[in-house]
């Protein structure tokens, strides 16, 4: 009997169906964030990341440079991940490349889908879908730590020109490639210090934002989701797009909540909240992340947070309405192996919650038979799940355990020690 089959048979004992998990999980798409493979830099010829709360270190060689190469780049990475995902885009990452090589500079309220044309035709190629994300940091205007909650109407203006090109793009990915485009809003403005006035700024936020969604897109193309942040760097003290403040805009404006598992104090975990915000909207998105102390974007690992996350959207029957979308930067390690370690977490932790016993611990919960819910889900824990994921890789066609290092190692040596 291989590891597999006799695998397979201890989860069969607890009356689990493996099979029926994998075919479960491989409708489950991933949207692999862009950020990842550059530092959050983008394609605009500035500085890279500068401002917003956020902070990328690190100096590991061979970040991609180009559209080209963090295109080259995602596919490596798509190959050693089992299953078909998804690309999250900023909009940062236009690729306005001419036929001379040089890059066409177009500042954010500018931007037409036709910047990004490249990117559907690659994502078309590919079958995957795009999502997207409107880049309000990195930019002049952007510089005092305020944008659409600025309190210069003319800086607001801008910003929401930007929010409004950035919804008509994902619209044409939305289109193009017949899946509907998530568009996230997330935005930095906030205070250092204490302020006076927590009231005006997030009045102005709420008005801008209604004036982005002004118009109707067809759901069918596109999405609209809102992030809170709990604090940033620089931004210590006061959030204006804060966890209630969106709630309430999310609920009001039918829109998607988008839970970001490094925005909340640090023993706040997001998987307590799906239950309840899906009551309440149609759809979630999540930013999975991973926060340590001051930081909330580190690679995604199989943790016990990420646990509770998938055990959540499992139990909840979620899967359907909750877009999971991956949001970590790391410039320390090799960044496409980051990459295929965060999604290949996320994906571990989804077969795991699969592989429950869901019903019968249901009943027990109900009938008061807390001790063997207990004793059934700490026995859980110890099942013999590598060879289970092994094999769920192996039918997927991509490497096992640790060999997809091997492809990353390599792809480093060849391609990404070349660059400079
Ligand atoms: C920042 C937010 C936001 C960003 C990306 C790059 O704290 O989580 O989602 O990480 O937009
Ligand atoms: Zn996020």
């Amino acid at each position: 009997m291989s590891l597999f089959d006799s695998a397979k048979q201890c989860y069969a004992d607890f009356g689990v169906d493996v099979e029926k998990a994998f075919r479960t999980l491989a409708s489950v798409p991933v949207s692999l964030q862009c950020w990842q493979g550059d530092d959050v830099g983008g394609f605009e010829n500035t500085a890279g990341l500068t401002g917003g709360g956020i902070l990328a270190t690190g100096h590991y060689p061979g970040k991609a440079r180009t559209p080209d190469e963090l295109r080259q780049d995602a596919d490596v990475a798509f190959s050693l991940i089992p299953g078909k995902h998804r690309f999250s885009l900023h909009a940062i990452y236009l690729d306005s490349t001419e036929k001379n090589g040089n890059r066409k500079k177009i500042d954010r309220h500018e931007i037409t889908p036709e910047h990004f044309k490249r990117w559907i035709d690659w994502a078309k190629t590919n079958g995957l879908g795009l999502d997207f994300n409107p880049t309000y940091f990195s930019h002049p205007l952007a510089a005092e730590g305020f944008t659409l909650a600025h309190s210069d109407k003319k800086i607001r203006k801008f910003w929401i020109q930007h929010g409004i090109a950035c919804r008509k793009i994902a619209e044409e990915f939305g289109k193009k490639l017949k899946t509907p485009s998530v568009v996230n809003f997330w935005v930095p403005d906030g205070y250092k210090d204490i302020p006076v006035d927590r009231l005006s700024p997030r009045k102005r936020l709420k008005e801008s934002l209604d004036e982005i969604f002004a118009e109707e897109i067809n759901p069918k193309h596109e999405l609209d989701a809102v992030e809170s942040k709990l604090f940033g760097i620089g931004c210590e003290s006061y959030t204006v797009g804060s966890h209630e403040f969106y709630l309430g805009y999310a609920a009001a404006k039918n829109k998607l909540i988008c839970f970001d598992a490094g925005h909340f104090h640090p023993t706040e975990g997001i998987a307590d909240k799906l239950s309840a915000a899906s009551l309440f909207g149609k759809e979630i998105l999540l930013h999975v992340s991973r926060a340590v102390r001051w930081d909330s974007d580190h690679v995604v690992i199989w943790n016990d947070d990420l646990r509770s996350i998938a055990e959540e959207v499992v139990r909840c029957h979620l899967l359907g309405r909750v877009h999971i979308g991956l949001d970590f930067f790391d410039a320390t390690v090799n960044r496409i192996a980051a990459w295929v370690i965060g999604t290949r977490a996320m994906l571990k932790a989804l077969l795991f919650a699969m592989l429950e016993p869901i019903d019968r611990l249901r009943q027990q919960e109900l009938e008061g038979d807390y001790t063997s819910r207990l004793a059934i889900l700490e026995e859980l824990k110890s099942l013999p799940f590598g060879p289970v994921w092994d094999r769920y890789c192996e039918q997927n066609g991509v490497p096992t355990g640790t060999k997809w290092l091997d492809s990353v190692k390599k792809y480093e040596n060849e391609v990404l020690r070349q660059r400079n």
